[in-house]
């Protein structure tokens, strides 16, 4: 294989363990083949340098080659927080209620695309391949083949895709799709998900399926397939080893002995079913008495997005919920909900995941969701606890052995999550080691090898499709 280039909105440098177990593995290939890493700084300018294109920095990082540019924050409006997170994010999501369809974001949206595309051209070499990254970016593969770029392009999408009435929903979605079948290979994180693509560009744009994974639509060959993400297994496993790793779980231990440890990670982001997870745990209390100054729930809400308002009314309904359940439900010497808007140290989470019993991890709809597999990493397997998993993750595909809820009925994920609690050790750890097995044969490395292995499997592509007008 040439040398990777990886196309990202933000860029991480592989080499901080803070960064997280997707940027380790991408970095891992990234430095064995000496690749290139592109996307925005994160930096806002008031306005471009006048008459021309935004300057480029470039940092290394040992073998690997950073590259970012700024974003002037008309362009960070449209693009970011109007289109990427307040149409497609949604949409994607299945929640066409909070779109917010504004004509001029998807403007935004085509031109820092096409800065993105103008960018990193000169920096391509001949046989450089190209792994685009998320939906920020569908139509990049798109503006780099109007511009001459023939290399190898593939593109995986984190999050759900939708059935194709819903995608339908988006005014431009026929734009957008062609977009995404410029690439050589899209990759999805579901079977589900690459159904309703399938079903998408058969219905929408005629496509003709040429067996297994390869398409021909708009007079050209494309290859799609579900690749399921995972976690750097390993590398979560020795940070819950490690000396932070073990103080915060015998801290967590010494604090709670008297009590089960319930645990949520999440983003603050209305697709991970935060509110819907405390109207289930208030039904626990509620219904199962037992449970009463017994169990408490640990909930982490990282913020997240907090310029789009969708984001601002979310966090205001869990505030409430948090503080009614303690309020109701608390005793001098035992509050129920243990809410913390913030973000936690990432050395901190496996000792966390570790001390608790139960973990919840309960979205509306999830790409994949990689808390319900840091989880299972961090169990003791002599010990382990109880993984309840919303049948809407895109993991539930894969996490058979966890207990699967429907997050939008508090009633029976209450009876989930008491069965979690009083799950019998024996039982406990047949799950685990099911789970366990799971995540270690398909972790992030795997996904990383399978989809590039993948993409070198396809055929040189004749170029020049005629590239739809907005
Ligand atoms: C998108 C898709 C898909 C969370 N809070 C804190 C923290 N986190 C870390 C977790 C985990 C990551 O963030 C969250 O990953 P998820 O997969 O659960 O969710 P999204 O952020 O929505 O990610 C998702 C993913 O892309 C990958 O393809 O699975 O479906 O939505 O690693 O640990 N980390 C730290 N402090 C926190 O407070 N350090």
């Amino acid at each position: 294989m040439g040398r990777l280039v990886v196309v990202s909105n933000r860029i991480a440098d592989p080499r901080k363990t803070a960064a997280g177990g997707l940027a380790v593995a991408l970095g891992e290939v990234l430095n064995n083949s000496g690749g290139l890493w592109f996307g925005w700084s994160g930096k806002l300018v008031d306005e471009a340098p006048p008459g021309g294109e935004m300057p480029v920095h470039v940092q290394q990082a040992g073998p690997v080659k950073l590259a970012t540019i700024d974003l002037t924050k008309e362009d960070y409006q449209a693009y970011y927080v109007g289109y990427a997170n307040g149409v497609l994010w949604p949409v994607l999501h299945y929640r066409l209620d909070l779109a917010d369809f504004d004509a001029g974001y998807i403007e935004g949206y085509r031109r820092v695309n096409q800065l993105f595309a103008r960018t990193l051209l000169p920096m391509l070499q001949p046989d450089d391949v190209i792994w685009v990254h998320d939906y920020h970016l569908i139509p990049l593969a798109a503006e780099l083949r109007a511009l001459g770029c023939q290399q190898r392009i593939g593109f995986f999408l984190h999050i759900p895709l939708p059935p194709p009435l819903i995608l339908a929903a988006i005014p431009g979605h026929d734009w957008l799709m062609k977009g995404l079948c410029s690439y050589d290979l899209v990759g999805f994180q579901s079977h589900a998900d690459h159904e309703h693509f399938c079903h998408y560009i058969e219905s929408e744009a005629h496509a003709q399926h040429l067996g297994d994974d390869r398409w021909r639509v708009f007079n050209r060959t494309l290859h799609a397939g579900a690749f399921p993400i995972g976690i750097d297994v390993q590398e979560f496993q020795a940070l819950a080893e490690a000396p932070e790793g073990r103080e915060m779980y015998e801290r967590m231990r010494r604090e709670y002995s008297r009590r089960k440890l319930l645990v949520g990670v999440d983003r603050l982001d209305y697709s991970k079913g935060l509110p819907q997870r405390m109207r289930a745990f208030r039904e626990l209390l509620a219904r199962y008495p037992e449970t009463r100054n017994s169990a408490t729930l640990i909930q982490i809400a990282s913020p997240s997005r907090e310029d789009v308002s969708a984001y601002t009314d979310i966090l205001h309904e869990l505030e409430s919920l948090c503080g009614s359940i303690n309020g109701n439900y608390g005793e001098l010497d035992w509050m129920p909900v243990r809410y913390m808007h913030r973000t936690v140290a990432r050395s901190r989470l496996p000792g966390l995941y570790r001390a608790s019993r139960v973990a919840l991890v309960t979205p509306l709809r999830d790409g994949m969701n990689l808390v319900a597999k840091e989880f299972i990493a961090a169990q003791d397997p002599a010990d382990p606890g109880v993984l309840v998993l919303s049948r809407f993750a895109g993991a539930a595909e894969q996490l058979k052995e966890a207990l699967l809820v429907n997050p939008y009925d508090a009633e029976s994920t209450a009876a989930a999550i008491h069965l979690a609690l009083q799950m019998p050790l024996e039982e406990r750890q047949q799950r685990h080691q099911a789970l366990l097995t799971t995540i270690k044969k398909s972790d992030v490395h795997w996904w990383c090898d399978s989809f590039l292995h993948q993409l070198a499997q396809t055929e040189a592509q004749e170029t020049g499709t005629p590239w739809l007008r907005l």
